[in-house]
């Protein structure tokens, strides 16, 4: 079995090395490099202090993205220009440069006036966080609470948008206390705001309100239990016989193909997924593309230290910034294969996340179909099989909280897209170290003694470019409504029934899930089964969720999106970033909800969905002191796609 295993995974290896370049793969570590080349290489070079805010493939169109995946062959390559999109700051101006790679220059350059900022660089982070620790009233404030300096560390926090007219890139950073515990989020120390202005890299506001009891490290550490955990199951306990192959960032596997890419922003990035239907003898189209566009995480303390709190995540730090190594066999299981993450530094240079991305054929456990049949005269039949998926996993620790995303394939044609939420919860101190002494409003649950976890919420927004079977598809909204049974000759006074609703326009594809049973359909209206349905993709909902902040709240107004789990738009190249693209102190003045306002027709044509996974948090105690994974998700499933179960 161990010979087994490693003969697959050399495989595997040796795939990976000859491949053709896709249109929609990453920048390579070389590309990187050139793009940072070639804006060194410019008039923006001779500026100072130039940073590197994004850096990414630039969206190639997509016509020809499926023109030169159809075309398949050597004798008609199709050229797709090999482009970057770059974000870069200098002079205290945002760029938004289109780089070349094969002309080697810069084809477009323009300076972005609107209202957001790009997401911040691992070096401002980290030099704003540095700040108070050499700041003399912060010190004060230190000593004042007897504290030893050098145990302090400080965490930089994005300020969100309050109204305020004029803006400057900002963050506030909060200061926790190590001493003997290496859980910093369990010992804040209260009370205090410190505001840093990141172009000039300086305190600008600092106050110091009250002071809190600082909770006790006792309980606190989380690494005793991860050091303690098994690791003596076999290195090859969950390989099963289908096995897969990767081809670049091309993997196959049982009746699926699809892209996986990586960018800074989202993270990983699913793409041009087709699934083969036997019954046809071809590859039909499911997927074009399919990622996290956005993630809101509002906390619900509108006190002076906490209000801010109100993160973007996605656009204002990056997720696959945030892309941690993953831990083989805690991670992911023994027989997953890696992939590693590739962005652009602040400086341009190349930055490696080994192991950002995993790949690995699951046994669930689970059984895929099953029957058991005991009327036929002659035998009984039992049959079925179990559920073998494929998973495509990576983990975003965004501060103190870790995201495990997930794509699982399955053969019935089914994509199940999972997240599990885990980390440490933010917390804060207060004087109380039983419920009943609390007196004030607390916004949270007591947890241990002298802390609160806050109240808040994640909203995690997907970005979902079906493509059933080609690109003109219609978005339909199945409610199941109770018809009256009269005139049928039976006691029978009710049933349910069916009623079809096509989504013309925006409008009537932006639903509030929860209130009445429907099938969430999309459909290619050019294409029928053999009897005559169309074929389609219908969406299992993720539990319905949606923000409770009222809508003249400034998070809310920056994240308006979030009133509706479900919108559909029309296809549009630059319409991706679900909150805006300069999420940075946005307004709320870019993004889907101000696209969709247009109210473009949704029918018959190239649609998107965008669906939210949401999760009210209210912590517990057994969220202390490292919470256990909880999970969100949906699922895309065939509605009349097959002509019968893929499975037979
Ligand atoms: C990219 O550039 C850096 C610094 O110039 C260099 O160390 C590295 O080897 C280069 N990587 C590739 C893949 O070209
Ligand atoms: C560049 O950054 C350094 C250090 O942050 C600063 O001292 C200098 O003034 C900056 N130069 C310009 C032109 O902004
Ligand atoms: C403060 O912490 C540092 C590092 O842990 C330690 O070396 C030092 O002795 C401490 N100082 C006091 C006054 O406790
Ligand atoms: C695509 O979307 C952007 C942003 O909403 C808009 O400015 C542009 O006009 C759209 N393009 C088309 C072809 O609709
Ligand atoms: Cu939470």
């Amino acid at each position: 079995m161990i010979v087994q295993c490693l003969i697959l995974f050399l495989f595997l290896r040796l795939n990976s090395i000859n491949s053709l370049p896709h249109p929609l793969d990453p920048l390579s570590p070389t590309e990187i490099n050139k793009t940072r080349d070639i804006v060194q290489g410019s008039y923006l070079g001779a500026i100072p202090n130039l940073t590197y805010h994004f850096v990414d493939v630039e969206e190639p169109d997509k016509k020809h993205v499926l023109e030169w995946l159809s075309s398949n062959t050597k004798d008609k390559p199709i050229i797709i220009p090999r482009q970057a999109k770059v974000v870069v700051r200098a002079k205290g101006e945002t760029h938004e440069l289109v780089v070349d790679l094969i002309k080697k220059s810069i084809v477009s350059d323009r300076i972005y006036t609107g209202h957001g900022y790009p997401p911040f660089t691992f070096n401002e982070l980290f030099q704003a966080t540095k700040l108070p620790l050499t700041y003399p009233k912060f010190k004060e404030s230190i000593a004042k609470r007897g504290l030893n300096l050098s145990e302090v560390s400080c965490v930089p926090f994005t300020v969100g948008w309050y109204g305020e007219k004029i803006t400057r890139r900002a963050l506030k950073v909060s200061c926790f206390y190590r001493g003997g515990s290496v859980n910093v989020w369990a010992r804040p120390i209260e009370g205090i705001t410190v505001l840093v202005d990141v172009d000039s890299m300086q305190i600008t506001m600092y106050n110091d309100r009250y002071i809190a009891p600082m909770p006790k490290a006792e309980g606190t550490d989380f690494q005793s239990s991860s050091t303690s955990r098994s690791k003596t199951s076999s290195s090859c306990d969950d390989v099963s016989d289908i096995g897969f192959t990767i081809k670049g960032h091309e993997v196959k596997w049982a009746n699926w193909v699809f892209h996986v890419g990586f960018n800074a922003r989202a993270g990983m990035i699913i793409s041009t997924a087709s699934i083969f239907d036997d019954k046809r003898n071809k590859y039909r189209r499911v997927l074009y593309r399919g990622h996290v566009s956005e993630t809101f995480v509002p906390y619900m303390d509108p006190t002076e230290e906490w209000y801010f709190r109100t993160f973007m995540d996605a656009g204002e730090f990056g997720l696959g910034r945030a892309a941690d190594t993953l831990q083989p066999r805690v991670d992911c299981p023994s027989n997953a294969v890696y992939m590693d993450g590739y962005m652009a530094g602040p400086n341009g240079e190349v930055q490696q996340v080994p192991r950002a991305i995993c790949i690995f054929e699951r046994n669930s456990g689970n059984v895929a179909w099953r029957h058991m049949e005991i009327n036929n005269p002659q035998k009984m039949i039992r049959n079925g099989e179990a559920e073998i998926t494929l998973v495509v996993r990576m983990v975003a620790t965004v501060g103190n909280y870790d995201y495990v995303l997930d794509w699982e394939f399955l053969r019935s044609g089914s994509i199940k897209v999972g997240v599990d939420l885990t980390g440490i919860m933010e917390m804060k101190a207060v004087s109380y170290t039983e419920k009943s002494q609390i007196e004030e409003r607390v916004f949270g649950t007591l947890v241990a003694e002298n802390t609160i976890a806050n109240y808040h919420d994640h909203h995690l927004t997907y970005y979902l470019d079906l493509d059933i079977d080609d690109n003109s598809n219609s978005f339909i909204n199945a409610k199941l409504k109770r018809a009256t049974a009269s005139g049928f000759g039976t006691p029978r006074k009710s049933y349910w029934t069916v009623v079809r609703e096509i989504a013309k326009r925006e409008a009537e594809g932006r639903i509030q899930l929860g209130l009445e049973p429907a099938e969430l359909l999309i459909v290619n209206p050019n294409k029928r089964t053999k009897l005559g349905n169309e074929v389609g993709y219908r969406l299992i909902s993720a539990q319905p969720v949606t923000s409770l902040l009222s809508d003249d709240d400034y998070p809310q107004r920056r994240a308006s999106y979030t009133k509706y789990q479900l919108w559909v738009t029309p296809y549009n190249r630059s319409e991706r970033w679900v909150g805006g693209f300069y999420a940075d102190r946005s307004r709320g003045d870019d993004g889907l909800a101000v696209w969709s306002l247009r109210n473009r027709e949704i029918e018959h044509t190239d649609i998107v969905l965008w669906h939210t996974v949401g999760i009210h948090h209210v912590p517990y105690q057994e969220d202390f002191a490292a919470m256990p994974a909880i999970h969100g998700g949906f699922e895309l499933r065939p509605a009349n796609f097959f002509e019968s179960s893929p499975l037979l």
